[in-house]
């Protein structure tokens, strides 16, 4: 079993690294005790953003590295049983460089689908994003970023001009003189994060939450709006309409600093308390009070996490909130501005570096020339060979079957996280081919018709960017069991199979070297970080240009535009860029952009047949599809299975008490778990965990119904009926 123990004097060696779950990348020592199967988990306290704190995923994350829940050979499904069996390496490396070049031949390049994760690192991120362009020639690649903070970087990008999650460390939290922390339950989901939440009370600021639900997080809260689920473009727009209304505007901050005020105020003041109220049950008094806490402060900060962003209008909402922001001057000054918790481990570094449809590495857009000259030449290819952007997460996933007929698939998986996952999961079987690299034998895992079995976190080198746009080095603690390898080694020998005995590297630090490279003069600018950078400083933020001094960070491309970054001495190394936007905004003219939006409601809304509000999302003890953390018993203790969250008044109505299984119907399907009975959410909604496959997988009701810039379904919102199920 792991253990953490406080570091003793004269300890064994232990290696510092990172987390491999969460976008928060706690740091961590790990030591291998006697024997060699034992890992232990050290404290390492001087990492800052979470000072020796892990949850309890972090503390138990060794657990997944024992060969008895792994993978540790190959499979491949045999025609006689139709079973997945042991296979050697290079039998299924050959049958999956076989199938795609079968559909490749049989349907061209684009019958040929890659689907990626945020929980890759940076370099596998990179690779695989190579791989399917250079290799496989392939559009149809995306990854399950999509499904998380695909509007936040949407919105970002049309006010700012560059998407980083954070555009300050979380350092400054508690410095600042009031959060609105929107749809986060980060005491569950960061819990080592809450810290930054207490301090910034404590120093006399204050939290506001917006929640449907009472969730731990909104217990620490000076003030809980808790608006009906898919209703906060409303709720952002009608404390706007108040700050206006209230003469709280920053009108020199409006006037030097942004542009498209006009529109966006008029949108705004449509938007009035009272019908505010009535669209998200927030009572007006609690909407001025919002506005009088965050203005009152000195300085400001909106946090946004998938409560707002997974929905059909994320963007727009975001950008409400970001709206917010800039009409009261909390933007682009010190301790103040708009930041979206990213969720994987790799959540901000995995969007960068090109597994995402329409991107090149360094944040490049696929579509600029420039941006496609410069990738082609640091790969060695014609510009013109580059594919277009392909299809979103699940529009590529809802083609499968379709025209794409063979899928390779790395860190997702999607039968138990896609929503309509039935659907899902039958595009998956209808597949002529279908291939997946992972850790462990998942839901999705077990549909393929090969598996490679591949090394973990522990076990291997590899950077991650943090929710703060820190690039972290996670390093390798550990020897991973035989018959594992790593997925740059398996991509380097697909691409060789595939003709390209060139290009792939399998030494994470030769594939980061190319990739800054390819980033250079990029909006996410790697050049200047360096493996050896991070380490003696722990991370680096990016923007970070090679031998540039902080005060010369120009525009090297049409992709990129300046960024102040923090001060240096001239000469110095580029120190990397902590604070984002405090002199200039990343658009063309350094302003932020307002965007004028108006409320609309969800793609669904409740109806007679189906009259109660669905959202989903964590608890803290399970991770994601639970593909890792269903694996460690400490962790199935605390969190055994699927729950249907429900008011005491919906639970009297229905005739539910607590413990009863529910059957929980939506136009997509129907699933099953047991009530759990709490006052601490609306009466007019339901909530459920999304980590268990099986008749509780909650995204066998969820709606694929997408947000139309970023390509979000609405894990958020749907409607649904309850029954009592049927034993
Ligand atoms: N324990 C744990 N931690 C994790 C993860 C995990 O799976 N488990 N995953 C990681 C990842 S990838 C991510 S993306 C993050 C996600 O981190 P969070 O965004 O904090 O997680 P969620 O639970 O999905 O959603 C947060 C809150 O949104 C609320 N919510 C639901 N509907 C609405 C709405 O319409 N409006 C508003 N304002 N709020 C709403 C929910 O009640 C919930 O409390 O967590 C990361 N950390
Ligand atoms: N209903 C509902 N659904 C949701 C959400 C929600 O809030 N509600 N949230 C969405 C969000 S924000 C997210 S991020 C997605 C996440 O959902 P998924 O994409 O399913 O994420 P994971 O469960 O982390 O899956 C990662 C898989 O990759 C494997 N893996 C881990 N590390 C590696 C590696 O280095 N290499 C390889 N090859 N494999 C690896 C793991 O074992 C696991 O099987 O779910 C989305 N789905
Ligand atoms: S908060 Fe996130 S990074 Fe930290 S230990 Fe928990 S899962 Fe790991
Ligand atoms: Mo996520």
């Amino acid at each position: 079993m792991p253990r953490t123990s406080p570091a003793p004097a004269a300890a064994p060696p232990s290696t510092p690294t990172h987390c491999p779950y969460c976008a928060l990348q706690c740091g961590m020592n790990l030591r291998a005790a006697a024997g060699g199967d034992v890992v232990e988990v050290v404290e390492r306290t001087d990492f800052p953003v979470n000072r020796g704190a892990l949850c309890g995923k972090g503390r138990t994350a060794p657990a997944v590295l024992s060969s008895r829940v792994r993978l540790t050979e190959p499979l491949v499904r045999r025609p006689a049983t139709g079973r997945l069996e042991p296979a050697t390496w290079e039998e299924a490396l050959v049958k999956i460089a076989e199938g795609l070049g079968r559909t490749q031949r049989g349907y061209g390049p684009d019958a040929v689908g890659v689907f990626g994760g945020g929980g890759l690192t940076n370099e596998k991120a990179y690779a695989l994003g190579k791989f399917a362009r250079v290799v496989l020639a392939t559009s149809q690649i995306d990854y399950n970023g999509r499904f998380c903070m695909s509007s936040a970087a949407a919105a970002h990008q049309k006010a700012f001009g560059l998407d980083r999650g954070l555009p300050f460390p979380l350092e400054d939290i508690p410095r600042t003189g009031c959060v609105i922390l929107v749809g986060s339950n980060l005491a569950e989901t960061m819990p080592p994060a809450l810290r930054y939440l207490t301090e910034l009370k404590e120093n006399g600021g204050t939290l506001i939450v917006v929640d449907p639900r009472r969730t731990r997080t909104a217990e620490q809260a000076d003030l809980h709006l808790a608006p009906r689920p898919g209703t906060d473009l409303a709720l952002a727009l009608g404390l706007l309409h108040i700050v206006v209304s209230e003469g709280r505007t920053d009108e020199s901050f409006v006037q030097d600093r942004t542009a498209g005020w006009d529109e966006a105020r008029a949108a705004a003041m449509a938007h009035w308390p009272e019908l505010v109220e009535r669209i998200t049950g927030v009572p007006v008094p609690q909407l001025r009070d919002a506005v009088r806490m965050f203005c009152d402060a000195p300085a400001g900060m909106v946090l946004t996490a998938r409560g707002p962003e997974q929905q059909s209008k994320g963007t727009d909402t975001v950008g409400a909130w970001i709206n917010l922001c800039l009409a009261t001057g909390r933007a682009g000054r010190p301790l103040s501005g708009y930041g979206c918790l990213t969720g994987q481990g790799n959540g901000q570094g995995g969007r960068e570096h090109g597994q995402k449809a329409d991107q090149l590495p360094g944040y490049r857009k696929l579509t600029d020339p420039a941006a496609r000259e410069h990738v082609a030449g640091v790969w060695g290819v014609d510009p013109d060979s580059l594919p277009g952007p392909g299809r979103s997460a699940y529009e590529l996933l809802d083609a499968l079957g379709g025209d794409i007929k063979s899928l390779l698939l790395m860190g997702s998986n999607p039968v138990v996280s896609a929503p309509r996952a039935a659907h899902i999961e039958e595009r998956l079987r209808s597949l002529d081919f279908l291939a997946v690299a992972d850790v462990v034998l998942s839901e999705t895992a077990a549909l393929a018709d090969v598996v490679l079995p591949v090394t973990q976190w522990a076990e291997e080198t590899g950077t991650t960017t943090n929710l703060e746009g820190r690039v972290l080095l996670r390093r390798k603690a550990v020897d991973p069991p035989p018959g594992v390898r790593t997925d740059l080694e398996v991509l380097h020998s697909l691409a060789a199979l595939l003709g390209h005995e060139k290009g792939f590297p399998v030494d994470p630090e030769e594939v980061f070297a190319e990739l800054r490279r390819a980033s250079a003069g990029g909006p996410a600018d790697y050049s200047g970080i360096s493996y050896r950078r991070i380490a003696e400083e722990d991370g680096v933020f990016w923007p970070c240009p090679e031998g540039a001094p902080a005060s010369s960070t120009a525009p090297t491309d049409s992709t990129a535009h300046a960024v102040p970054a923090a001060h240096a001495a001239p000469g110095d190394d580029h120190p990397g860029t902590p604070r984002l936007f405090l002199d200039r905004f990343a658009t063309e003219d350094g302003r932020a952009r307002f965007v004028p939006v108006t409320h609309r409601p969800a793609a669904e809304e409740p109806d007679a047949e189906y009259p109660v509000l669905l959202t989903t999302g964590r608890v803290v003890a399970q991770y994601q599809s639970g593909a890792q953390t269903r694996r460690v018993d400490e962790l199935n203790a605390a969190a055994p299975g699927p729950f249907v969250e429900l008011h005491p008044r919906l639970a009297q109505r229905l005739g539910v008490s607590e413990g009863d299984r529910l059957s929980v119907v939506s136009r997509r399907g129907r699933a099953v778990a047991p009530a759990r009975i709490t006052d601490s959410i609306r009466s007019d909604t339901v909530f459920m965990p999304f980590h268990w496959p099986g008749e509780g997988r909650a995204n066998t009701l969820t709606n694929p119904a997408l947000d139309p810039t970023s390509r979000m379904p609405e894990f958020k919102v749907c409607a649904v009926r309850i029954e009592r199920a049927q034993d």
